[in-house]
């Protein structure tokens, strides 16, 4: 049955006429893209066309869904907005904070015990404000949310970059911070710069090893880790409907890791079958009545060039398959080429471990395919030589695949089955006990979607490649990177040379999915006499004081905390693994503020001058040393700054540090707005070349702070140590809303304002 039906059905109701009075005033056919923006709108009816990468445009979405790592925080802002229940229907999934180490059972029992406290606040913040909640082991958020909530058509935003998963359902789906997620549960409009549009056309389908992660891996060396910022990407074509929905799923998700907006396809055959498939069918008629409105115009996928802004063109039979890495997800490698690309870089050959399965790729397509491979190794009397791991994304699949056998097929190759969790895709591999910080040089393959340095195992000299589920199966079992199935035999244990057959699979299980208890708790009618309690002695949650406004003062006589060097994601700043357990706390989580980003000056990580002392210590100690003076101070970064998750720790923590400005050359999406609503200046160099001008003692003063207006750049003095001055321009795009937060400390302190008066 599904959720929130009514809901849905109020959403179709006025989507044509919606639609069709975008089409008038933007004057010409629509994109799908365009069609569910337009049917958002928090005004209603479209009344003026949009400027794609230019204005800021009011949105209500449908749904918001959290996870454990990022709804604390979302949760306990969402606690000082002043309302009594959230406005959209909302969920909370527990799913990153499960560690992998034994298999399913046993880490979910220790899951419960080691984070039971953060569980039952979720669980109870979730109940007093109608908020439906997933308990651990119930499946990760994006599996779940594709499996249950999305819906062609819907607009949805989420705390987790891969919320973009949606889109394999059609929808908009996006990932945000946790403040932006509060202006939605709080019932207000949320904003969006217009995004400009990508048009990707699939041509051909898909055979033999290539799957729909390849497309993606494609896309992402195509248009490389920030080449989709600020765009929603629209997939469509012959490949395109020939596809299963999860595996449009896949090709959405990894869209994050080009920083796409997000991704999306237009309604077919194969998302009414996953509908159906999945005890939605009220959804699947709903959207067959209104069908033409959940795809493009005809005319857009005829002369796509005339209607996006970038057009892509892959041909999906010539489309071979690819892995992508070692330490960013657009480092890609077609398999025929691997054995070259490896010898020249010098990775290591010997796959230690090939895990399959996350949000990205736990589809019953996925993993019957990659069963079929599993089988082959009995039949062909061959031994397979990695370790083999799989990540269920839903106890839905799980159970499903159990009941079907292939999880047997998986056992017999000695397969470990981790919970149906993040586990392994987020550092929560305990892979080498407390040795992981120097661990040996390695090489493993995965099917998830992220393998910056550290990421899986808290090795940085671990080698990370991804892949389709099929290839890293094929690869496990050969247990070498440059092995190509397609055309490379195996010696078996007879000493027989043997070739793999192809992957063969289910896109839906032939006799349905199933499931005794998909693990979730619905919140009560009314839950106004739940009592949210926070121990104040607790170490792993903290109840949010407001944040202070940054006077105008405090920008002059700034110092340098960390000028960084190279890519700076998300996990540099606010680093996951081990300290995933402090992401309620915002004091004990700040101590691992920028610990990843490699200072400029000397290539060392957590190792910087503090201006003061004249003396090198962490990022941390010596920020609270800065702020203890009462000296506020910036951040200095490179390109696409802030890449990756969408956690606003990596915005709040420095906040609350006292750092108040972040200069980069540029941003990505999500972080540049955690910064803004978290009341801070997000700014990037007019002129890139002075990131070089920056010196480790410099001195900065925003001379023309008083007058922050929208699209004017600001000034900056630089002073350096020799008391030589230069000064440099920087842009923002704060509008004028914008600028009210920085002026009142924070978005939400302008929300708390509006809910008081
Ligand atoms: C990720 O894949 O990086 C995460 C962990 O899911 C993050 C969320 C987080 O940091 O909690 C994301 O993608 O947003
Ligand atoms: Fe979890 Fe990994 Fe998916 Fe993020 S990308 S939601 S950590 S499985």
């Amino acid at each position: 049955m599904a959720f929130d039906l009514d809901m849905i059905q109020k959403v179709y109701a006025q989507f044509g006429d919606r639609v069709n009075k975008a089409r008038e005033v933007v004057g010409k056919p629509l994109t799908l893209a365009e069609k569910i923006l337009y049917a958002h709108l928090w005004d209603g009816i479209p009344a003026q066309a949009y400027q794609r990468g230019k204005d800021y445009v009011d949105f209500a979405p449908d749904r918001v869904a959290c996870q454990d790592a990022t709804a604390q925080m979302a949760l306990l802002q969402f606690m000082h907005a002043g309302k009594p229940k959230v406005a959209v229907p909302t969920t909370v999934h527990c799913d990153h904070l499960i560690q992998a180490k034994v298999g399913a059972k046993e880490d979910l029992v220790r899951a419960n015990k080691t984070s039971n406290e953060v569980f039952d606040f979720l669980e109870s913040v979730s109940n007093k404000y109608g908020i439906g909640f997933w308990k651990p082991g119930a499946g990760i958020i994006h599996q779940v949310v594709l499996e249950n909530y999305a819906f062609p058509g819907g607009m949805m935003i989420g705390t987790d970059s891969h919320t973009v998963n949606g889109g394999g359902l059609g929808m908009v789906a996006i990932g945000v911070g946790g403040a932006d997620a509060v202006d939605v549960m709080a019932g207000m409009a949320w904003e969006l710069k217009f995004p400009k549009l990508i048009g990707v056309k699939l041509s051909g389908t898909l055979s033999g090893w290539t799957s729909p992660k390849d497309v993606i891996l494609k896309v992402a060396d195509i248009l490389t880790a920030k080449g989709g910022t600020g765009a929603i990407i629209e997939y469509f074509g012959e490949g395109a409907t020939s596809m299963s929905c999860t595996g449009k799923g896949t090709i959405c998700n990894m869209g994050a890791e080009v920083g796409a907006t997000t991704s999306t396809f237009g309604y077919d055959a194969s998302m009414d079958r996953y509908l159906r498939a999945t005890d939605r069918s009220e959804v699947a008629d709903a959207a067959n009545a209104v069908k033409e409105h959940l795809t493009a115009d005809p005319e857009v996928y005829a002369h796509p060039e005339s209607y996006f802004d970038q057009v892509i063109e892959i041909d999906l039979t010539t489309l071979e398959p690819h892995l992508n890495g070692p330490f960013t997800p657009d480092l890609s490698t077609p398999i025929s080429k691997m054995s070259e690309v490896a010898r020249k870089n010098d990775w290591p050959l010997n796959v230690e471990v090939g895990l399959i399965g996350s949000c990205t790729n736990s589809s019953y397509e996925d993993i019957s395919r990659a069963a079929s491979l599993a089988r082959q190794v009995k039949d062909k009397n061959l031994k397979t030589q990695s370790k083999f791991t799989i990540t269920p994304g839903s106890e839905q699949v799980r159970y499903t695949i159990e009941r079907d056998g292939l999880i047997d097929t998986f056992n017999e190759i000695g397969a470990t089955v981790f919970a149906n969790a993040c586990g392994p895709c987020i550092g929560m591999w305990d892979r080498y006990g407390d040795k992981a910080a120097d661990g040996p040089r390695n090489t493993i393959v995965h099917s998830f979607n992220r393998n910056f340095a550290k990421r899986a195992d808290g090795n940085p000299n671990t080698l990370a490649f991804v892949g389709s589920p099929e290839l890293v199966t094929a690869i496990a079992i050969a247990g070498r990177l440059d092995f190509n199935p397609a055309t490379d035999s195996l010696l078996n244990e007879d000493g027989q040379e043997v070739m793999l057959e192809e992957p063969r699979g289910y896109e839906l299980p032939p006799e349905g999915f199933d499931v005794e208890d998909a693990g979730f708790i619905a919140p009560p009618e009314d839950g106004s006499g739940i009592d949210v309690k926070v121990d104040p002695a607790s170490e792993r949650l903290q109840l949010l004081e407001p944040f202070v406004p940054i006077k105008n003062e405090e920008l002059q006589g700034m110092k340098l905390l960390i000028k960084a060097f190279g890519k700076c994601t998300t996990d540099h700043i606010s680093m996951a693994g081990p300290w995933l357990r402090y992401r309620g706390h915002l004091d004990n989580i700040a101590n691992n503020t920028l610990i990843g980003a490699v200072n400029a000056y000397n290539k060392k990580t957590n190792f910087v001058k503090n201006q003061l002392s004249e003396e090198y210590g962490g990022v941390p100690d010596t920020q609270r040393a800065y702020k203890l003076n009462g000296i506020r101070t910036l951040v200095v970064g490179d390109h696409n700054y802030g890449e990756g998750s969408s956690r606003e720790h990596a915005a709040m923590q420095p906040r609350h540090l006292g750092v108040a400005a972040v200069i980069v050359k540029s941003f990505a999406r999500i972080h540049e707005t955690n910064l803004k609503k978290q009341g801070m200046l997000a700014l990037t160099f007019v002129n890139e070349n002075d990131y070089d001008l920056i010196q480790e003692d410099d001195t900065f003063n925003f001379v023309d702070i008083a007058d922050f207006t929208p699209g004017k750049p600001l000034s900056i003095e630089v002073v350096h140590a020799d008391g030589t001055k230069d000064v440099i321009m920087a842009n923002h795009t704060y509008n004028a809303s914008q600028i009210e937060w920085f002026k009142e400390g924070s978005a939400l302190n302008v929300i708390k304002q509006e809910s008081a008066s």
